[in-house]
């Protein structure tokens, strides 16, 4: 079958590999994803978290010759049609283990090209970076208006991730063949992409992320009646644009705004009813129809509502509200 065609692995010699690889980094300067081709000078310093049952392994460590930290996320992807129907044959490898009456047991290996893994590398890695990938206690705080202002406010100010992928991305300088629709709209005009958890190849775990390109709303928070074009129209282009690429209806959309987001630019997410995405609970999404409507109950509800967020306990915004007594 033409489809279960082996991916044709190129050995290159260990010395020779080295050499190219030491060339390449030098030759690029900084950025390491224009050369990495492998993993061979990666150094694991320390496993950050482990979950069996999302199948995630986060682990901390450096490149030889590149000075910080970094981080490597790897993820066993969901089984689809395509990848049954292309492995489950003949040029697969199936091992038995044992078998006992009606019943076997064998470990399974597809071929390479239906055995990837996710893997997404951050570096450099700053230590917050570190911390939001290290499994930790985590606390819930009932963030009043008072609160925001006085606490959350300037600490994100000071304290907060970089934007500059938000930025490549509304300029059309990252992944722009990744862009399912574009509203150019200054106000209302948004752009829709595959989220960086997302291959894009099943939609199984489809997870899209719809961009704003009205600069300066850091969040929920800031939401009011003036952003209810805005928000009405990346649900209907967003939906609209789902549907047409991957053919999903929105009745098998969930679509929500994070509290507290990682990144204060307001962005929706659009992720598949039937997968439990990171990061879609109860302590943190905000279903962007609800947000709407509470908005044309009360065109200031976000500015007088109490959000309750989530924080772990080794982030800096949970010790500034711990200094205060507030948990
Ligand atoms: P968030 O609510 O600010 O944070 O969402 P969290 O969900 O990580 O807590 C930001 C979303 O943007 C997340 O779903 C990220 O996976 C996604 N994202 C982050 N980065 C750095 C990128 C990127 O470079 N490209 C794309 N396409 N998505 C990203």
């Amino acid at each position: 079958m033409a489809d279960c065609e082996e991916v044709q692995v190129e050995v290159e010699e260990p010395a020779t590999k080295k050499a190219r690889v030491q060339a390449d980094i030098k030759e690029c300067g900084e950025n390491l994803h224009t050369v990495l081709k492998d993993f061979s000078e990666f150094q694991q310093t320390r496993i950050l978290s482990d979950s069996s049952q999302r199948k995630t392994i986060c682990i901390e460590g450096s490149f030889n010759n590149r000075e910080g930290k970094a981080i490597v996320l790897l993820e066993k992807k969901p089984f689809n049609e395509e990848i049954l129907k292309n492995t489950l044959n003949s040029n697969c490898v199936l091992q038995k283990e044992f078998s006992n009456d009606i019943y076997g047991f064998y470990e399974f290996f597809p071929s390479v090209k239906y055995s990837g893994i996710k893997t997404t590398v951050i570096y450099p890695a700053t230590e917050k970076h570190i911390r939001k990938y290290q499994s930790q206690d985590i606390h819930l705080i009932e963030e009043t208006p008072e609160l925001y202002e006085s606490v959350t406010l300037p600490h994100l100010q000071k304290e907060k991730f970089s934007l500059q992928w938000v930025t490549n991305i509304l300029e059309h300088k990252s992944e722009t063949d990744r862009v399912v629709f574009e509203d150019p709209s200054p106000e209302i005009g948004f752009i829709l992409l595959p989220d960086l958890k997302w291959d894009g190849k099943q939609i199984e775990d489809l997870y899209l992320v719809a961009i704003v390109h009205q600069r300066g709303i850091k969040s929920l928070r800031d939401l009011n009646s003036c952003h209810l074009p805005l928000l009405k129209n990346i649900k209907g282009k967003g939906i609209k644009a789902i549907e047409e690429k991957y053919g999903i209806p929105c009745s098998q959309l969930r679509i929500y705004i994070h509290y507290q987001p990682s990144f204060y630019h307001l962005h929706v997410h659009f992720t598949y009813l039937k997968y439990d995405a990171p990061g879609i609970h109860a302590e943190k999404s905000h279903i962007l129809s609800s947000v709407i409507d509470n908005i044309d109950l009360m065109p200031d509800y976000y500015q007088k509502a109490t959000l309750p967020f989530v924080v772990k306990e080794t982030e800096n915004l949970f010790l500034e509200y711990e200094r205060r007594g507030i948990v």
